[in-house]
This record gives structure tokens, C-alpha cells and sequence, in this order.
């Protein structure tokens, strides 16, 4: 999908961006990546435990800094472009400084999980015996350690105006308010892949499991997720086509833009190829998982309107977006994050969840979900701009709808939690392998003992061979 993230701004608020940085951001990696990608490739740990824990305590100490910065009124949006906010309140300094160190730990965590994947990997298991949420994340974690250094400098430029007034960005000290914005999307672009990435890693290894088939193109889903984490470099500027950008940059953004999804539409044909014909099983790991792909592909396709500079225009700073951005942010991210959740929660707690409570939060989420958020592209069609506190009474029949879905949303959400804390007690016990799955974590009891593997396994075989021999059981 071309444009993921927002144009030219992104969600309604400065909290949005703490919710990206501290939310959805870690979500998946910091979770189920440390837990799950020594287990998927066969090691005892991550390369560097200490620089692990390291990064979870500057974590902490970003998020305190961020909160304590939100003491003070900010008003200078998530964004926080200059020149405006080289001048505005004395909070952004702080800000600057929270997101900084929150910024330093997703680096320091893309650092380990490379070296993890490049270094521990279990004898036998060869680049393409792995795991695809092992691909997903290799290729997250380069995007990670790439782009977050330049986010991280812009900051120190940024307080740096502030503080000693160094004119970097303000045109009246001789500086360029639009390389603020061409910096800020340079790492704010590639970053929406840090958070798909992770749950497409998920959704491959749900939906062979779930359809008891080998996974359909292994090599060319692998390979799409280095070429999204690359192409996702080279298309920052469709987030600046208002900007004042000269319009030949803005075409050749367009164009480039048309590229991710190239990629994105190999994963998903893989996947509904993976699904065709199999003897699924609608478990709710599978549920979500289906979830994803359905809401994903509408956040992808609308995903066009925005990254195509002549409608873009049109619909620029409206609720076409803010449908877009989470039809591919929730629908994609969080539906993959729940997905890998209570697909590898029995392995984490050695329970099992209760399957009625899991299908019932489910159906309330993806109506809650949908009800939420789709009034929002006819909103966004018939012109209501995004960061308005009011708007005309046209628009306030699908802002109602909009708010009762929200509801459903939050009591699914609710009860798929309560789902979570109540097995841990009262669940069945796990079984090693529930889901009858192929990849190394199922080899071993549930929850896994703290070191993992009693012995290091030998891999002699690709993980995803149900039923029928391929050509990739054959170990290249
Ligand atoms: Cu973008």
C-alpha cells in the first residue's frame, strides 16, 4: 500500500505520535520478538541479552520523559514541523528528548535481532529454512537501525535551534523549514514498515498452520520484505505533496509510491494462495489473522488515492485518511498483533485461552472496527477535514455511527483481555504443540523453560511441510 502513514501530518493529535512511538512501534517486536525469535530459529537467547535489557530501561525512561513533557500544553501537532516549533512552548525541548531515548531503544532492539538472526540460528537451519516472521523481522530490524538515527538527529537539530539558536531550520536565521519535513518522513515513511512488517510475519506463520498447507511463494513473501523495507526509502516525499514541494519531485514520489505495492500484493496473494483449498480452521488465531488480510487489503487499496499525487489533493488532510491509516495501523498492525497473541499464547503461559470468550471479543471487535472507522472514508469523500473540533451538521449523522462502533470496539477489546488475564489461571493446560505447527517453538513444552532448548536442535527441514513434500524439504 503506497501511502501508510498520514499525509502531511499523520493522526489528529500530538498523542498520536506517542501512541506510534511507544505502542505501535514496539508492539509486536518488543513482545513477541524478543520471546518468539530465539524460539523460531532454534537459540537459547537473543545475540545481546544485556543490551536487550539496556533498551527496555531507556524504553521506560523515554516514556516518563514523553509523559512528563504532555504536562505542558503543546500545540504544535504530532508533526511538530518548523519553523513553528523551533519557537513554540518550552515543552517540545522535553519532547524532543523522551522521543529520542525511545528512538534509541527501537535501534538498539533492530541491532540484537540481526545479529540474533545472522549469528544464533540453530545447526541446519539455512536462510531459507527460516521462519517467515524471522524474514519479517530481519527485514523490520533493518529498517529500524537504518531510519531511527535520522529521526534521532533531527531531534537533537531541532532542540538544538531551540536552546542555542542554531539555524537550522528557521528561515530567518538562514535555515529551511521543508528539510524539518523532508528529515521527519525520511524516518517516518520507513517506520510504518516497523509496524506492518512484524504482523505480515505473523500472518505467515498463521495461515499455512491454520490451512494445514505448506505456505504458498516462501521465497517470494521472504523477499517482498526486503523490498518493502527498501522501497519504503524511497518514497518519504508523498507525505509533502502540499508542502510547496516542486511538482516534478511530487511526481517522481508518486511514481515511486505505486512501487510498495508491488510487494504488498505478492504477500497477499501468497497468502490467499496459502488458504485456497486448504482444510482450515477457524481458531481465533485464524480469525484474526483472516481479519488482517480482509481490513488490510482495503487499507492498502485506499492507500492509492493518497499516494496518487492528482486524487491526493483532493483528499488531503481529511477523514479519507485518518480511515486509511487505520484500516492499515489497526486493521494491519493491531489485528496482527492479536493474532500472534493468541496464537502463541499457550507457548508464553503454558495455558490455553477460552476459545468462546476469544470468538466472542473477535466478533465485537471486527464489527466495532469496521462500524468505527469506514464512515470515515465517506466522510473523508464528502470533504470533512481531520483536527476540527466542529463541523457542519451534514457530517454528524456518520460521526454518530462512528462513535457507536468505537464502543462495540472497546468492550471486544476489553473482553479479549479479561480473556487473557482469566486463562492464566483458569485455562486448560497447554499442550507442547496445540496448533499442530511446524516451527521449532511447538518442539518444546509449554511455557518453554528458561533456556529455551535443553539441546540445540538440528533443523533438517523447512518449516511449513503439511501434507506434501516440496521443494524446499529438500535443503538447499
Ligand atoms: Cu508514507
Amino acid at each position: 500500500m503506497p501511502d501508510l502513514s498520514a499525509l502531511n501530518g499523520g493522526e489528529a493529535s500530538l498523542a498520536s505520535h506517542d501512541v506510534d512511538a511507544v505502542f505501535i512501534i514496539p508492539a509486536i517486536p518488543s513482545s513477541l520478538g524478543n520471546f518468539f525469535i530465539p524460539l523460531l530459529i532454534g537459540a537459547r537467547d537473543v545475540a545481546f541479552p544485556r543490551l536487550n535489557l539496556f533498551s527496555y530501561w531507556i524504553f521506560l525512561a523515554g516514556i516518563a520523559v514523553t509523559l512528563f513533557s504532555l504536562l505542558q500544553p503543546i500545540d504544535t501537532g504530532w508533526t511538530f514541523y518548523t519553523p513553528y516549533s523551533a519557537q513554540s512552548s518550552a515543552a517540545v525541548t522535553t519532547l524532543c528528548l523522551g522521543l529520542f531515548l525511545v528512538g534509541m531503544s527501537s535501534i538498539l532492539t533492530g541491532l540484537n535481532f540481526i545479529v540474533t538472526i545472522h549469528t544464533m540460528r540453530a545447526p541446519g537451519m539455512n536462510w531459507y529454512r527460516m521462519p517467515l516472521f524471522i524474514w519479517a523481522m530481519y527485514a523490520t530490524s533493518v529498517i529500524q537501525v537504518l531510519s531511527t538515527p535520522v529521526i534521532g538527529i533531527t531531534f537533537i537539530l531541532l532542540a538544538a535551534e531551540r536552546l542555542f539558536g542554531v539555524g537550522f531550520f528557521d528561515p530567518a536565521k538562514g535555515g529551511d523549514p521543508l528539510l524539518f519535513q523532508h528529515f521527519f518522513w525520511f524516518y517516518s515513511h520507513p517506520v510504518v514498515y516497523v509496524m506492518i512488517l512484524p504482523a505480515m510475519g505473523i500472518i505467515s506463520e498463521v495461515a499455512p498452520v491454520f490451512s494445514r498447507k505448506p505456505i504458498f511463494g516462501y521465497r517470494a513473501i521472504a523477499y517482498s520484505a526486503l523490498a518493502i523495507a527498501f522501497i519504503g526509502f524511497l518514497v518519504w516525499g508523498h507525505h509533502m505533496f502540499v508542502s510547496g514541494m516542486s511538482t516534478v519531485a511530487g511526481v517522481i514520489f508518486s511514481f515511486l509510491t505505486f512501487f510498495v505495492a508491488v510487494p504488498t500484493g505478492i504477500k497477499i496473494f501468497n497468502w490467499i494462495a496459502t488458504l485456497y483449498r486448504g482444510s482450515i480452521t477457524l481458531d481465533s488465531p485464524m480469525l484474526y489473522a483472516l481479519t488482517f488480510i480482509f481490513l488490510f487489503i482495503i487499507g492498502g487499496l485506499t492507500g492509492l488515492f493518497l499516494g496518487s499525487l492528482a486524487t491526493d489533493v483532493h483528499v488531503h488532510d481529511t477523514y479519507f485518511l485518518v480511515a486509511h491509516f487505520h484500516y492499515t495501523m489497526m486493521g494491519g498492525t493491531v489485528m496482527g498483533l492479536f493474532a500472534g497473541l493468541h496464537y502463541w499464547y499457550p507457548k508464553v503461559t503454558g495455558r490455553m485461552l477460552n476459545e468462546n470468550w476469544a470468538k466472542n471479543a473477535w466478533w465485537l471487535i471486527v464489527t466495532g472496527f469496521n462500524v468505527t472507522f469506514f464512515p470515515m472514508f465517506i466522510l473523508g469523500m464528502q470533504g470533512m477535514p481531520r483536527r476540527y473540533a466542529e463541523y457542519p451538521a451534514k457530517y454528524q449523522p456518520l460521526n454518530v455511527v462512528a462513535t457507536v462502533g468505537s464502543w462495540f470496539l472497546a468492550v471486544g477489546i476489553l473482553i479479549m483481555f479479561a480473556n487473557f488475564i482469566r486463562s492464566l489461571r483458569n485455562g486448560a493446560p497447554a499442550p507442547a504443540n496445540p496448533w499442530r505447527g511446524l516451527t521449532l517453538e511447538w518442539s518444546i513444552p509449554s511455557p518453554p523453560e528458561t533456556e529455551n532448548f535443553t539441546e540445540i536442535p538440528t533443523v533438517t527441514d523447512w518449516p511449513y511441510s503439511y501434507g506434501k513434500k516440496t521443494r524446499h524439504d529438500r535443503g538447499k
